[in-house]
């Protein structure tokens, strides 16, 4: 379906109200979205952009667990601080609701009830854990246990965390409740399931080819082929049936008779959301919410994150068909994952940079984060911030390449012309021409680049403006043509004020902040996206006012202050998360370990690996090697004539081809790494530790 669709429908991951948002969440399914929605409004296209609070399932409640507070208390507080962060850091949004509200209740018990009146869901009856003493069925994450294919003790209900297998809560080993610590019990419970296998054709047919009904829905081609694979890996291991209720005291409840104590679940609730907040919008705008949803010639466009693409690629697209009258998504141009200094990003381990935050420390400075996290956009694969990074980009491009063109052309303007822009006259150069040509290249690619969702080379691309302008200018030197050829340096500055104003244009859905502070300065309005490179935006007679600063360069002070606020947050959350005691053993276990002091003779880096030392130690007994997995931490010259800790009767294992007998024993943290264990006293090698 490519004929040009009468109005957009832009959506974003409703974010869940549990905790502040971080870069990675914009760089994933927010700032690529506002650019987006930026870019078409200014094709004078009819689009709504929506999102707002994702306030139910087990993440809102455990973390009000957590925190001691009711779930109410903890999705207020996120709700009214994450709409905060996005308004400023100019995130558009036309509505930004939220899935407490009771809008929102009618709008997914409306929509529960009619799939459950065109038997669309099946009721079965199961066998789920209970917990005696909470009172209560537990939600998948509510359980803890070992897993069974790597033995983590913590692992959760739905998935573990350390091999990242997903898991069913049965499959756990010595399942216990995170709610009381007992031993839940089975007990039978009704759900209502979506069966899902029964969509599996059509499902597969809409993905893989772009068809719905027999009829072209969308080039499946235009999908990025991460989330196209990931689809299908899904369907081809066969779709599950899935439970669209659960038990709990905290979402939408359940609209039926005999369904007391039950709650939608939160993955048919929360898109559901995007429904009702378009409706909410409407509402206030004498809209029509079904206009939006309802009718072929709207193009539904959701921005995520990868972690959230069966929902919306299969699970919700098979609610909305088997609903009956909705329309499926056109693209879902999923984002990969942002990771920041060498880590990935989490919110329980507080390894962010929380959005919130950087506003404060960096005050009207958002372009320079959006610059930044739209030049990194994890767009085809993961990326990596770094704060040195963050301080190069800035000074090298934004102030360096962008802000220098335009101060050098407002400052020249002024200087010669007292503001008012020179008349035309005499033949353009062929420097002149080349730099008109390459900025309309440039700016038609911006448009083309959005319109595939190449976000980070249609901002590279409208940067590039300001390249041809700075080119320009530093090849033809008008401030020496003033004086020898007084109409080409008129015509030249002409020219570059209106790659001034191109950039800006061109650079609005990007840096919206910026591009407005330059289109005030010139004294200009905006034209239509298509109407550019038509006319110039400035013309002869034309008075240009004053530039503000556009571009502080970041300080080394400014980047060593927030890697130490990381590395802080990364102390505190060590102190907050130290491993749990294991189960008891008895003595007799304890006491088959020899566990002694032994003195390293001799170390050497083990070839072809990294993290990995030959030694050769002394146990008081004997003399043998050991491979150690040290190498990131100690250098083999750091080591030797070291006494320290060592299990000896380690059975002996064999690691790239050498012959390992015992461990050396270390402690280790997140900030230091490993360290090695020596005795408080002088002790010897052979020593016994008791
Ligand atoms: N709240 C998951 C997330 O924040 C979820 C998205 C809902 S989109 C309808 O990653
Ligand atoms: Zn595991």
């Amino acid at each position: 379906m490519s004929t040009e669709p009468k109005r957009y429908l832009i959506t974003s991951a409703l974010p869940y109200a549990n905790g502040p948002l971080h870069i990675g969440h914009i760089g994933g399914a927010y700032l690529n979205a506002d650019i987006y929605t930026r870019y078409l409004r200014s094709k004078g296209k009819e689009v709504v952009f929506i999102c707002g609070s994702d306030e139910h399932g087990a993440a809102i409640t455990l973390r009000a667990k957590k925190e001691q507070k009711s779930p109410r208390e903890i999705v207020d507080f996120y709700h009214q601080l994450m709409h905060q962060s996005f308004v400023d850091l100019g995130i558009s949004f036309d509505e930004y609701h939220r899935t407490s509200s009771e809008e929102h209740k009618a709008m997914s018990q409306s929509i529960f009830l009619e799939l459950e009146k065109n038997g669309q869901f099946e009721v079965e009856t199961s066998q789920q854990y209970f917990d005696e003493e909470a009172n209560q069925f537990l939600a998948d994450r509510y359980i803890v246990g070992t897993c069974p294919k790597c033995a983590n003790d913590k692992a959760y209900g739905d998935q573990c965390e350390k091999c990242g297998s997903s898991l069913s809560p049965m499959e756990l080993i010595n399942p216990h409740s995170t709610l009381s610590g007992s031993k839940p019990v089975l007990k039978e419970t009704s759900h209502w399931f979506l069966p899902m296998a029964h969509h599996e054709s059509w499902i597969r047919e809409y993905i893989q080819e772009g068809k719905l009904d027999g009829l072209q829905h969308h080039d499946s081609k235009e999908w990025k082929s991460h989330v196209v694979g990931q689809c299908m890996s899904w369907i081809d291991g066969g779709l599950q049936s899935r439970a669209m209720t659960r038990d709990l005291d905290w979402g939408v409840p359940v609209p039926l008779a005999g369904a007391d104590g039950k709650v939608l679940y939160v993955w048919l609730d929360a898109p559901i959301g995007y429904i009702t907040n378009t409706k909410v919008w409407a509402d206030k705008h004498g809209k029509n919410w079904e206009d939006y949803w309802k009718s072929d010639d709207t193009r539904l466009i959701h921005f995520i994150g990868k972690d959230n693409i069966v929902f919306h690629c299969i699970i919700f697209p098979i609610i909305l068909k088997a609903h009956g009258s909705f329309i499926l998504p056109h693209n879902v141009p999923a984002n990969e994952f942002m990771n920041l200094e060498g880590d990935k990003i989490s919110t329980s381990r507080n390894w962010a940079v929380w959005l919130h935050e950087y506003l404060l420390d960096f005050p009207e400075r958002q372009d320079e984060l959006r610059y930044v996290l739209c030049s990194i956009m994890p767009e085809q694969k993961d990326s990596e911030f770094t704060w040195n990074d963050f301080k190069d980009r800035v000074n090298n491009e934004l102030a360096d390449i962008l802000g220098n063109f335009v101060n050098r052309v407002f400052v020249l303007i002024h200087k010669y012309y007292n503001g008012v822009l020179p008349e035309l006259n005499g033949e353009a150069s062929d420097a002149e021409k080349n730099a008109g040509r390459d900025a309309f290249t440039a700016y038609q690619a911006v448009g083309q680049k959005i319109e595939d969702y190449r976000f980070r080379e249609a901002l590279a691309e409208a940067m590039n403006i300001a390249r041809v302008g700075n080119k320009l200018l530093t090849e033809t030197e008008p401030w020496k043509l003033i004086k020898t050829d007084p109409e080409a340096a008129a015509r030249i500055l002409h020219a570059c004020v209106n790659f001034v104003a191109d950039a800006a244009f061109c650079l609005h859905p990007f840096l919206p902040f910026t591009a407005e502070k330059i289109r005030k300065a010139l004294h200009i309005e905006w034209p239509s996206w298509d109407h550019l490179g038509q006319a110039s935006l400035v013309g002869s007679g034309h008075i240009i006012g004053d530039l503000p600063i556009l571009f502080a360069k970041i300080t080394d002070e400014e980047v060593a202050a927030q890697v130490q606020k990381l590395e802080q947050s990364k102390l505190a959350s060590i102190a907050q998360n130290k491993p749990e005691i294991k189960d008891p053993i008895d003595f007799d276990t304890f006491q088959k370990m020899d566990i002694r002091l032994v003195k390293i003779l001799e170390a050497e880096a083990v070839p072809k690996t990294k993290k990995l030392l030959k030694l050769k130690v002394d146990t008081g007994v004997d003399q043998r090697t050991v491979v150690s997995g040290i190498a990131e931490h100690y250098a083999p010259a750091d080591v030797i004539g070291k006494t320290v800790l060592f299990l000896a009767n380690l059975a002996p294992r064999e690691i790239k081809g050498i012959k390992s007998e015992g461990m050396i024993l270390m402690a280790e943290n997140a900030v230091q790494g490993l360290s090695l264990i020596s005795a408080v006293k002088e002790m010897e090698a052979g020593d016994n530790v008791k």
